[in-house]
């Protein structure tokens, strides 16, 4: 049922992992402290970066980027969690929380981007304290390494010479070599960004693997290649790159990227730096697709339409009938697809990760008028976000899509899924009313999807522990389980455009945290 009252949810498998989850830019804030380094997310938001390691520009006024949605948003303080993750971890501790999924700042590690230059220790630690700080409050992490935030080092900005980032150097995932048929080569296991996120990797593993077990390389591979590549919503070489071309580029360098930290992982596996227990993963995203009729146009363009995103990514990384590649649908008619060498097919099919990593949200129909696939709505609800409908049913059916194309032995972990709503004076963002609908439904679909049609589904990680920056959307819309006073007590109705102060007390968990009145750390602080 949609609506109230509902009944008990039912059992879930034993040990099934329930949680929340964040990712650094978003909540982190702290964005020129404790020697961290520029990320290219500072850059798209037009954060002054000038004199940070890996700054894109050294003196101000610096190129901003930005044609960010909700304009003059950053992640500059966000939910200042860099020096409230005591009391955010012992809100997740006074709410029961089991699980935790978050994301490292690959800048707060290593400031330039090049490992060469060094590993700053202030971050390192910081990640310390945040993972001893959970563990002490009975929270399994999982940390996703890469959540988007790319050191601005590793990324030059080309604002001259649109569409050519392929000149060699440093091009972030765009990196590549110029073929002599004129399409741009990525640069294989031993391109620079390859082995640069190897070595961060490496890095992360060795420091952090004897606390925790459960490890993603990256959050949405399509999301920060596609979608940040051509449409100026997210930080990527120029704002606007020949969307034929460039995802493919980055995307395949992200594949390698994802396989050079597996086969890390695998080696640290083998000589004991690792476990049989340590599991590593990789969260790719997909919604739904439900043809808009039974007219078979209609369902070749919806299924092409998951093919051609969760597929891109999934099909060469778990394989489908043993073939570790990209889905035919590409390689046949993508004229810009690069292709895998025998060897890296070999290598992707010895190092098939732990488990499959999804994010999911909403659902959408596809209809094919006058030859083209459109994208329409239906009478689905509809939540803050654009792009986001409700549908449970669509979460059994993508979940079954998985499990008929990757096999029913991979286990799969839901690592986001969320609601989304903006209202900052009604109570419906503090009361959860969307949120709890949402959430009641996709939980029992997935409890069918579990038992009547057999997914092995071990996990599902909420998105998210609490209101933060929505990337492009600023502050505009909330994901969180955590409601957050983003006015503190100014005018409740002024758009929210700056980083808020961060107040998570102000919302359901008051009366719940009784110790979080250290001195320093006061419930409702307004110093940020
Ligand atoms: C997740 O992506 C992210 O992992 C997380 O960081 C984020 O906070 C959360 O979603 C909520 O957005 O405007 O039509 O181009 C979810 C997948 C992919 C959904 C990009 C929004 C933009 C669609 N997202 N998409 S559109």
């Amino acid at each position: 049922p949609e609506e109230y009252p509902w009944d008990p949810i039912p059992e879930f498998p034993e040990g099934f992992a329930w949680g929340l989850g964040t990712a650094a830019y978003q909540i982190e804030g702290a964005y020129n402290e404790g020697g961290r380094g520029a990320s290219i997310w500072d850059t798209f938001t037009g954060a002054n970066t000038v004199g940070m390691p890996g700054a894109v520009c050294k003196k101000a006024p610096c190129p901003v980027n930005s044609v960010i949605a909700v304009k003059g948003a950053t992640g500059n303080v966000a939910n200042n969690h860099y020096h409230m993750y005591k009391n955010d971890v012992r809100a997740m501790k006074s709410m029961g929380l089991k699980w935790y999924r978050f994301s490292v700042a690959w800048p707060r590690i290593v400031p330039t981007g090049t490992f060469a230059d060094g590993v700053n220790q202030e971050g390192v630690q910081f990640y310390h304290n945040l993972i001893d700080e959970l563990i002490a409050a009975g929270v399994t992490p999982i940390i996703t390494m890469y959540h988007w935030d790319l050191p601005q080092g590793l990324m030059h900005l080309d604002f001259e010479t649109p569409n050519e980032p392929c000149n060699g150097g440093k091009e972030g995932w765009y990196e590549c070599t110029m073929g002599a048929d004129g399409k741009p080569k990525p640069n294989g296991l031993s391109s620079n960004i390859v082995k640069e996120f190897t070595n961060f990797a490496e890095f992360l593993l060795k420091e952090y693997g004897s606390k925790v077990k459960l490890w993603a390389t990256f959050n949405e591979a399509y999301t920060f290649t596609y979608l940040a590549s051509g449409y100026g919503k997210a930080p990527s070489a120029q704002p606007y790159m020949d969307m034929a071309i460039w995802p493919y580029v980055a995307g395949h360098n992200v594949i390698l990227a994802h396989l050079s930290a597996v086969m890390k992982f695998r080696e640290f596996q083998k000589s004991g730096v690792l476990s049989a227990e340590h599991k590593i993963f990789i969260t790719n995203n997909q919604d739904w697709r439900e043809p808009f009729s039974d007219s078979k146009q209609d369902i070749a363009a919806a299924l092409y339409q998951v093919e051609t995103q969760l597929g891109w990514f999934c099909d060469p990384i778990y394989g489908v009938d043993g073939v570790f590649d990209y889905p035919y649908s590409m390689t046949s008619t993508f004229p810009y697809m690069p292709s895998f060498t025998e060897e890296e097919k070999e290598l992707l099919k010895q190092n098939r990760p732990d488990f499959f990593g999804l994010n999911h949200y909403g659902t959408s129909f596809i209809k094919v008028v006058e030859g083209k696939s459109v994208v329409v709505h239906g009478d689905l609800v509809q939540g803050k976000s654009s792009w986001l409908f409700r549908a449970a049913w669509g979460y059994r059916k993508l979940l079954n899509w998985i499990k008929n194309r990757y096999g029913q032995e991979l286990e799969i972990w839901g690592t986001e899924a969320g609601w989304s709503d903006g209202a900052h004076t009604s109570l419906e963002s503090k009361e959860d009313s969307g949120r709890l609908t949402y959430y009641y439904t996709y939980i029992l679909e997935m409890h069918n999807a579990i038992y009547k049609d057999g997914v092995n589904m071990k996990g599902f990680m909420a998105w998210s522990l609490m209101d933060n920056f929505e990337w492009e959307m600023g502050y505009s819309e909330r994901f969180g389980c955590l409601f957050v006073d983003l006015h503190f007590g100014e005018d409740p109705n002024a758009p929210t455009t700056e980083s808020p102060i961060y107040n998570a007390y102000s919302g359901k968990l008051d009366g719940l945290c009784t110790e979080c009145d250290d001195p320093g750390i006061k419930p409702g602080y307004a110093e940020a």
